[in-house]
């Protein structure tokens, strides 16, 4: 509704006046201006100054994400003026490129244009840009990424055939509106990957895994001042225990831990040897040393969640609340040894923010 759309806009171009020290007159011209663009077009545009600003506004606000020390940094790559495929892909490939960096990985978005009366002019259908198939076998199994696996098999639907390796990265596939949607293949140079080896344990290197550089959210939707931003890929660097503790470790993924015992000869006959945490452990002192040896930005999780608390307190000091998600801002190995477990956090969701979108909407 038109009276949502001018609230949140107004209270967004408060936020913006304020944090950016916007003189009175111009927040007033310009608060006029948005008033009589909603009244004629039933929308308004927001300035590139608004969209960087709400972007990164957005990324402080994600109540998830313990990497929020960093929300200034973010580059925003404005891509509203796009609508077709062909320069979407170009765009996500630059994207790529900028965000990797040769492996000193710079955070980014790339925002394409909003919704129109709810209809979004072009959607992006991966969950990241980068990741891997997963292929169901005939035994039940799934070969690969088990995440990925409704994905994959939508991707063959469409035509796109990958190699069956464990490892396969899934193509980029977009809609226009109205259209059926398109597949792209990333040229080889767009996804660097870390191949994953242990400075002493041999074994654990010789299990083949690996994992890419830089992980993009590309299914949330960007809310700043009342309109959404339904394809607006984002970018950081991964924190070790992401891929360690979860990606290569979680039973229903790529259930690396038996592999990992089996190589460190531990004793898998009972639960109480903890070969699990052993095994869990040394796979996350492979991930982080593996990305190091590769030049590849990555934060392990002692180090991420102290630069949270920094945030904290940064944000404490300029009288802003710090809102936050507890069971997602502890990491996944050895919770109790950083400081966010021992303190408890108010879930508020404030705008901007990326929000998650229903079945429907994707
Ligand atoms: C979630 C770390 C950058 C927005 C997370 C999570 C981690 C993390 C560990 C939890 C992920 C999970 O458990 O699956 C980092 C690090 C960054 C970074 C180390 C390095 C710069 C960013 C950026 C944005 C962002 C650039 C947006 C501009 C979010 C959001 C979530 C999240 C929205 C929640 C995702 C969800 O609900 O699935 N982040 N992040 N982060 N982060 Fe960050
Ligand atoms: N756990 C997911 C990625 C979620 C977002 N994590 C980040 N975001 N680090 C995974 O692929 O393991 N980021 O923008 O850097």
């Amino acid at each position: 509704a038109p009276s949502t759309l001018l609230q949140e806009a107004e209270q967004f171009l408060q936020l913006y006046a304020k944090e950016q020290e916007l003189p009175k007159a111009a927040y007033q011209d310009r608060r006029e201006e948005i008033v009589e663009s909603v009244a004629a077009q039933g929308t308004y545009e927001l300035t590139k100054a608004e969209l960087a600003f709400g972007a990164r506004v957005a990324w402080r606000n994600s109540i998830r994400c313990i990497g929020r020390l960093y929300w200034k940094s973010l580059h925003v790559f404005d891509a509203r003026q796009v609508t077709d495929a062909e320069t979407a892909f170009r765009l996500l490939c630059d994207h790529l490129r900028f965000a990797t960096n040769e492996g000193n990985i710079r955070s980014a978005i790339t925002i394409f244009p909003p919704d129109v009366e709810g209809r979004t002019p072009l959607k992006i259908l991966n969950h990241q840009l980068i990741r891997y198939a997963g292929y169901a076998q005939p035994d039940g199994s799934v070969l690969g990424d088990p995440a990925s696996a409704s994905f994959t098999r939508f991707c063959e639907s469409l035509g796109w055939q990958g190699k069956g390796t464990a490892f396969d990265v899934l193509p980029l596939v977009v809609q226009e509106a109205g259209r059926p949607p398109v597949w792209f293949e990333w040229p080889k140079e767009v996804c660097l990957e870390v191949p994953i080896t242990h400075p002493d344990q041999p074994g654990i290197t010789a299990l083949g895994l690996k994992w890419y550089a830089v992980p993009v959210i590309a299914d949330m939707w960007l809310s700043i001042g009342g309109l959404r931003f339904s394809a607006a890929p984002f970018n950081g660097w991964y924190m070790g225990a992401e891929i360690g503790a979860r990606n290569l470790a979680d039973q229903q993924r790529y259930n690396a831990l038996p592999k990992v015992a089996e190589a460190m000869n531990l004793d898998t006959s009972r639960n109480a040897t903890l070969w699990k945490d052993r095994a869990l452990v040394e796979l996350n002192a492979a991930v982080l040393h593996s990305y190091a040896q590769a030049g590849v930005k990555v934060v392990d999780h002692h180090s991420a969640a102290e630069q949270h608390a920094h945030f904290e307190r940064i944000e404490q000091s300029h009288g802003r609340p710090v809102n936050g998600d507890w069971t997602w801002l502890i990491p996944p190995v050895s919770p109790a040894t950083t400081a966010t477990f021992h303190r408890t956090y108010n879930a508020a969701e404030l705008k901007p923010n990326f929000f998650y979108k229903s079945a429907a909407e994707k």
